[in-house]
């Protein structure tokens, strides 16, 4: 076995070479870079997959994708066999792969010795599911995995086109019970539509759905959604721009440019509608949009979606009459709002914990909930709820005992339980999720960003010599080092009435972050940009 292996790895080794002298780093994202420095990473990663899926006895996801990044790069990352992310001790065994020297031989002694730790053999079976998104790149970067993979006896799953909260939900369901070992992409567009026609069809309403029109990045969003489209069109129109069809991948569209910019994305007619919504390259984020009665542009971030979404829930959960017992709780970054915060704390009484940036941390703090909610201001989140709350749910919306009004709220929450995706935020779940608490909730944008009011916020990207010389704590709101960093945005915090301000290394860009918001747009960029003044003035 083991010449075998070596044998193939070297001929691997041969075609993709490690360039010298480069150092990498699975994070959060995963490996993320220009799509031509990738392929000898994809060995690496096709190794670990193999190896966890042996380790889990279940299927293990790879999505090959560079998310909200421009097309020329790409990425690669490891869904974990219950559809959620990469346990992190495994993210150090990608890491020692990569820093090994380039030669088959060290890798195999590499394996060899992590495999005895695991206590597993290197014909062990091994599956995994690979899906890559639209970039040009993808296919090739696929097949690399797929080859290494296969030198440790792995069957694969290729699930070639799709977004990466669908490859979470394949993987998902392939190791779920109920499914069999089983996947295929219907039962994904079943349980979305079929979920939100219900829903449509549960609740009393003489309206019918509004247009919506969807920014789709360019990306395989795009594709799916086409789909989605042609199943629900007697239930809501859904117009897609930004189709893949011309334009190219996150350019001056997607979730990602319009939450930074604060623009509509190009490619989209503002005119004709009232709603419109962006998602990223790989469909896991989504914002919301419209331009107000002045013909200003106006945003709905995450930190909207984590407020509409707890609206529904506890209402529904008080009309059931199960609102008490059950603990609901919201969990947000350093970038959420505060006067997002503050509405959720002290308007809905529900508590906000927050947790430093990426979505594993999010959603892993979300599972201390019976009903969990998480969305990052980027667009990133979901709702995860506790399978004693399902069970309670399901059990009153047929209890003969309850009133029919209250029947009805227990459904309407059991059918939007359906109709999430709790491996991981997912843009195409949650845009029909929104449309429907919006229906339900008899509620038009203008109303829903009414809930409360932003404070004026400003992030600036600042290059330095050396990002990690940025070291910081509490949730990324403070900073330990360099020293005196912190000691001077807390003086300058204080200067600016509701002043807030971080500093954080990015993990997917070279450079560091700068957060600021204050009571006028005015004052938030002058803190923002006196605090970059000291970042740069203090890493020299
Ligand atoms: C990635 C993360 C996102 C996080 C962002 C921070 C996932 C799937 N995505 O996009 O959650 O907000 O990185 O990026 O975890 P930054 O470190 O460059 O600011
Ligand atoms: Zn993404």
């Amino acid at each position: 076995m083991s010449n075998l292996v070596v044998g193939k790895l070297k001929t691997l080794i041969r075609e993709y070479p490690k360039p010298v002298g480069i150092v990498v780093d699975y994070d959060t994202t995963g490996f993320r870079a220009r799509a031509e420095t990738l392929p000898w990473i994809m060995i690496r990663i096709g190794l670990v997959a193999a190896l966890r899926s042996k380790v889990k006895q279940g299927c293990v996801g790879v999505m090959i994708t560079a998310s909200h990044n421009p097309g020329h790069d790409n990425g690669i990352k490891l869904v974990d066999p219950r559809g959620e992310m990469l346990d992190q001790a495994w993210e150090v065994y990608a890491n020692n792969l990569c820093a090994l020297d380039d030669d088959a031989e060290v890798l195999w002694t590499y394996l060899e010795t992590l495999m005895i730790e695991l206590n597993i053999q290197p014909n062990d079976d091994a599956i995994i599911g690979i899906a890559y998104d639209n970039r040009e790149s993808s296919p090739l970067l696929a097949s690399i995995v797929k080859r290494a993979a296969q030198a440790l006896h792995t069957v694969i799953m290729d699930f070639e086109l799709m977004t990466t909260p669908q490859l979470h939900y394949a993987i998902h369901c392939y190791n779920h019970d109920e499914f069999h070992g089983r996947f295929n992409e219907i039962s994904y567009f079943e349980k979305l539509c079929t979920s939100f026609q219900n829903l449509v069809m549960i609740t009393p309403s003489n309206r019918s759905l509004e247009s919506l029109a969807i920014d789709a990045a360019n990306g395989v969003g795009a594709f799916k959604l086409a789909q989605i489209r042609r199943i629900l069109k007697k239930f809501i129109p859904l117009d897609i721009y930004n189709d893949g069809r011309t334009g190219h991948l996150n350019e001056k569209c997607g979730a990602d440019y319009v939450k930074h910019y604060q623009i509509a994305p190009d490619g989209i007619p503002l005119n004709h509608y009232s709603k419109f919504c962006s998602i990223d390259g790989d469909a896991d984020r989504l914002i919301y949009f419209f331009i107000d009665k002045n013909n200003h542009f106006r945003l709905l971030d995450g930190d909207r979606f984590s407020v509409l979404f707890l609206s529904f829930l506890s209402l529904k959960l008080k009309e059931a009459q199960l609102f008490d017992g059950v603990k609901i709780g919201v969990v947000q970054t350093a970038y959420s709002n505060q006067n997002s915060t503050d509405y959720i704390v002290k308007i809905m009484k529900v508590p906000v914990v927050c947790v430093r940036s990426g979505v594993k941390y999010l959603h892993h703090k979300a599972l201390d909930y019976d009903i969990g909610i998480y969305f990052e201001a980027n667009g990133h989140g979901t709702v995860l709820f506790n399978d004693d709350l399902k069970i309670k749910v399901k059990a009153a919306s047929v209890d003969q005992q309850r009133t029919e009004q209250q029947r009805l709220a227990a459904k309407q929450i059991h059918t939007f339980i359906d109709l999430i995706n709790e491996t991981v935020g997912d843009a195409i779940a949650n845009l029909l999720a929104t449309e429907v608490i919006l229906f339900i909730l008899n509620m038009n944008l203008d109303q829903w960003l009414a809930l409360y009011d932003d404070l004026p916020q400003r992030l600036l990207k600042v290059t330095v010599r050396n990002r990690t010389m940025i070291q910081t704590t509490d949730a990324e709101r403070r900073c330990t080092a360099p020293a005196h960093l912190q000691d001077r945005i807390d003086e300058l915090v204080s200067k600016y009435p509701s002043g807030r301000a971080f500093v954080r290394p990015s993990r997917t860009e070279d450079i560091v972050r700068v957060y600021a918001e204050a009571a006028t747009q005015i004052a938030a960029d002058g803190l923002a940009d006196e605090v970059q003044k000291v970042v740069e003035e203090l890493t020299k």
